[in-house]
């Protein structure tokens, strides 16, 4: 049974030593942008990735196998994943394997996992998921937290969203042993806000300051990833009290409408962008370009460093 395949693209490009970033899937689908926001938002970070000297690995299952990078060049693979309405985690990757699903879109949990077993050692995200509101009621904390801890890539995000517990989210982060650097930022930004009132444990000013933590982090023996938080560019970003007044109202809705488990996050984004009359969609897709652009500079400082 074939399980995982990584395009020729990033076959060569990892056989080479050339940088490689890994993109998750679950943000270009439905499930985490609407159409057309989706295919512009892949595009963008495509094209950012590509524009830094690095080759993007979009990560996803289709009919079965574990794919890294996609190469249908027709795009049929593509507009299958945009299509997507199966949200896959890590634990659920030996399912969709096992049992041939057609089209699965993978989370930063399933993302990290597969891209540490190719050998992919930088990721771009939009937000991680964390630990939710009301958590000591629900337990509801993402797996992305500990497959961040469990497995060795550095991943690019903007912080998580504010309508988790930020607080939560960062003490758990730091239980799990998973530094979290600020890209020329104090604060622990909240995804469309480049703030949150929290500190983040340590700042860094570049790519390459963050190359250098993490080549530290492997000469010490570490296995587990790195985060790495890098604020929405400003002219994209919300303000706090734009966003919260829906976040308190799309909570809500969700706990009237008895939504749990996988289905928060997808309810309560696609809930927010109506509530915001759609101005959560281009800090949505803002963040995750500039994401896509920083992640692929780390890649290239790190496969410099390591020629
Ligand atoms: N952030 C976004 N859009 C998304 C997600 C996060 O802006 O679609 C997805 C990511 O794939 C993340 C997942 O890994 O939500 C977390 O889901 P959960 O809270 O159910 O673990
Ligand atoms: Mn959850």
């Amino acid at each position: 049974m074939r399980t995982i395949h990584i395009s020729d693209e990033v076959t060569d490009a990892l056989g080479d030593g050339r940088a490689v970033v890994a993109l998750e899937s679950t943000i270009f689908s439905s499930l985490g942008l609407p159409a057309p926001h989706n295919e512009d938002a892949l595009r963008r970070c495509d094209a950012a990735v590509r524009a830094r000297g690095a080759v993007p690995a979009m990560v996803a299952v289709l009919d079965g196998v574990a794919r890294i990078g996609l190469d249908g060049t027709d795009g049929t693979d593509v507009g299958r994943v945009l299509a997507g309405t199966h949200k896959l985690a890590e634990r659920d990757l030996p399912w969709a394997v096992g049992t041939g699903l057609a089209v699965g879109v993978t989370t930063v949990s399933a993302t990290v996992a597969l891209a540490a077993g190719a050998g992919i050692a930088v990721f771009a995200t939009g937000g991680i998921g964390g630990v939710h509101r009301g958590a000591e009621h629900s337990f509801d904390v993402s797996s992305d937290l500990t497959a961040l801890a469990r497995h060795p890539v550095t991943t690019v995000c903007a912080g998580a969203k504010g309508f988790l517990d930020l607080p939560k989210t960062l003490e758990y982060l730091e239980t799990l042993g998973v530094p979290v650097l600020g890209l020329a930022t104090d604060e622990f930004p909240a995804f469309w806000c480049r703030t949150s009132g929290l500190r983040v444990p340590h700042r860094v000013e570049g790519p390459g300051a963050i190359a250098q933590i993490v080549r530290a982090a492997r000469a010490l023996g570490a296995v587990n990833g790195i985060l790495v938080v890098n604020p929405c560019p400003e002219d994209a970003a919300l303000a706090r009290d734009t966003i919260e007044p829906a976040i308190e109202d799309a909570l809500a809705a969700a706990a009237s409408s008895g939504i749990t488990g996988g289905a928060v996050t997808p309810f309560v984004l696609s809930h927010l962008a109506d509530a915001t009359g759609g101005r959560t969609l281009p800090a949505n897709l803002a963040l995750a370009e500039h994401n896509a652009s920083v992640a692929a500079r780390i890649a290239v400082a790190l496969s410099a460093a390591s020629r």
